[in-house]
């Protein structure tokens, strides 16, 4: 079994390309500002560095308004990699994209062929098993796909359920150490995570849980200073980011780095 304790020593980012403005979204909040999530951006990756791992930084994809949100192309376990079949047709080829990248870092690269679709955000790895939450990008057919890819590797695969109205399960929540969860308190109550130590993103502050640990951080997205409390007297080393620009297309912390 993997230990989500362990540290990340790469990840993968990919530029936002000034076709952003026609991302994917659920409900049109305003136009995202290209300058202003460049340097968002820019801030995320210099944190990820500052933590001595090697990220690799992917060239904008004009042709794909969504693929800064790399984490959604694929899934990275220490075994292997597991290319994803996206459940959104536009986001589809971003996955051909991602995959010489794959191919350069791991000897074992495996691919959802379908018909099912699975995306990256719905896939939260802990310590004991891969939760995949259902969604409307990710169905029945792609998860059973890919339970039978990571159950070669060793993995136990756990499906759950994302919450109706919300784009992924790792909208919601993240893993912050081996037993520790943060999650919003919708989607505890839908029973996922017994067994687990869960902490809840404070009312009003849902957004905050699409967040991510890396090697010493807690990296969450900025403007939710009751969480971002809790977790400092938690004893987590929080970094806040201008998370204003993603948010416009529901991304969040965790969609910008494939992480490993
Ligand atoms: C989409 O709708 O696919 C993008 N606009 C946002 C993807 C966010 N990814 C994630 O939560 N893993």
């Amino acid at each position: 079994m993997t230990d989500p304790t362990f540290e990340f020593t790469r990840a993968i980012t990919r530029k936002p390309a000034a076709s952003i403005i026609d991302g994917l979204r659920a409900e049109d909040i305003g136009t995202p500002d290209l300058d202003r999530m460049l340097a968002a951006h820019a801030h995320y990756v210099e944190t990820l560095k500052k933590t001595g791992a090697e990220v690799i930084e992917l060239p904008p994809l004009e042709e794909f308004p969504d693929a800064v949100f790399v984490e959604d192309t694929a899934l990275c376990l220490p075994q292997g990699a597991v290319l994803m079949r996206p459940g959104a047709p536009s986001r589809l080829g971003e996955v051909a994209e991602m995959s010489p990248t794959l191919h350069r870092v791991y000897d074992d690269v495996r691919r959802i062929e379908g018909p099912g679709h699975i995306e990256g955000g719905d896939i939260l790895v802990t310590g004991r098993e891969v939760l995949v939450g259902r969604s409307d990008r990710t169905d029945a057919e792609g998860v059973e796909e890919l339970r039978n890819i990571i159950s070669e590797w060793g993995h136990k695969l756990r499906e759950v359920f994302t919450p109706p109205g919300v784009l992924h399960f790792k909208t919601d929540c993240s893993l912050l150490d081996g037993e520790t969860i943060l999650s919003t308190k919708r989607l505890d109550e839908s029973g996922c995570f017994e067994g687990y130590r869960v902490l809840h993103t404070a009312e009003g502050e849902e957004a905050a849980a699409n967040s991510i640990r890396f090697n010493q951080f807690v990296i969450c997205p900025d403007g939710f200073p009751r969480t971002a409390e809790m977790l400092d007297k938690a004893g987590y080393e929080v970094v806040q980011i201008d998370n204003s620009e993603c948010a416009k297309l529901d991304g969040g912390m965790s969609c910008l780095s494939l992480r490993f």
